[in-house]
């Protein structure tokens, strides 16, 4: 079982260079890129206002309400809920009525969450670490309940797209974004990455959400990040990463943004007046 970094096998806390805020002047600069292209990874503090966080929170408690009483997988409105189960194992039973892993594609069925597929700021710092004209691909929100929320095994998020995607990606860029709605660190299950893996390709493994993927990656560089809510964590999509368990009465939400790259677009040349 993946366990969060205070076990055996401790996880680095992130140093404090890679922190970036919007209202520093590196927030866009290379430094974010450097970090991104050496580790895979950098944070972003407050990529989101408090204000904001609220909005998306009371947006998420609407989402789950519209689950509340399911106790196996379903589809609503176009959201495909994940309920969670006691092994972590999708399409197994709900631990309780209503208690839900994950909501992906949560922007069928919300408005807050579909505004941040487009949103200014996170498309430039998409752009900021080499992607070409992104275009979102998938939208997550990851619930990870108090008490019973499971862990996320090691995992590349790569693995989960279409090949035409793959291509997009290896063609033009591709970067993957977690928010934090809640505070998250090493109590109650905070997002955890292996540095330096996205360098690696690739790795063929049968993923079980009960498992922790023991020996599929390089280890060397496991950092938990820790964020307080409004802060972003933008991940090339080869980067290995996970999280443990939610063992403590709080909650951790996450919401998850996948982007893929495309050719650029060269804005038409205008027409000049033809010289006399
Ligand atoms: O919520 C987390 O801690 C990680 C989630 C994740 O990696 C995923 O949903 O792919």
């Amino acid at each position: 079982m993946f366990r969060p970094s205070s076990d055996a096998h401790p996880s680095r806390v992130m140093s404090e260079s890679r922190v970036m805020s919007p209202s520093s002047p590196a927030f866009y600069a290379p430094r974010i890129r450097e970090c991104f292209e050496r580790d895979g990874w950098a944070l972003v503090q407050r990529l989101l206002t408090l204000r904001e966080v609220e909005g998306l929170r009371s947006a998420v408690d609407a989402l789950t309400a519209k689950g509340g009483s399911l106790v196996s997988d379903a589809e609503i409105d176009g959201a495909r809920y994940q309920v969670q189960s006691a092994s972590g194992r999708r399409g197994e039973a709900a631990i309780r009525p209503g208690v839900l892993r994950k909501i992906t594609f949560a922007s069928s069925a919300s408005e807050e969450v579909a505004l941040l597929r487009n949103d200014r700021r996170i498309l430039k710092l998409i752009e900021s670490v080499g992607v070409t004209s992104p275009r979102w691909i998938v939208d997550q929100i990851n619930l990870k309940a108090p008490a019973v929320g499971t862990g996320f095994p090691w995992h590349q998020d790569v693995a989960f797209v279409a090949w035409q995607q793959r291509d997009a990606i290896a063609q033009h860029g591709g970067a993957n974004l977690v928010i934090a709605l809640d505070r998250a660190d090493e109590w109650n299950g905070g997002f955890e990455v292996l540095s330096g893996t996205h360098a690696g390709g690739a790795a063929t493994f049968e993923y079980d959400t009960s498992g922790s993927s023991p020996g599929v990656f390089d280890e060397s560089g496991r950092t938990l990040i820790p964020l307080d809510p409004g802060d972003a964590v933008v991940f090339h999509p080869q980067l290995a990463h996970g999280s443990g368990p939610n063992p403590s009465p709080l909650q951790r939400r996450l919401v998850a943004l996948w982007f893929i790259g495309a050719p650029a677009i060269i804005p038409p040349l205008r027409r000049r007046s033809p010289l006399p």
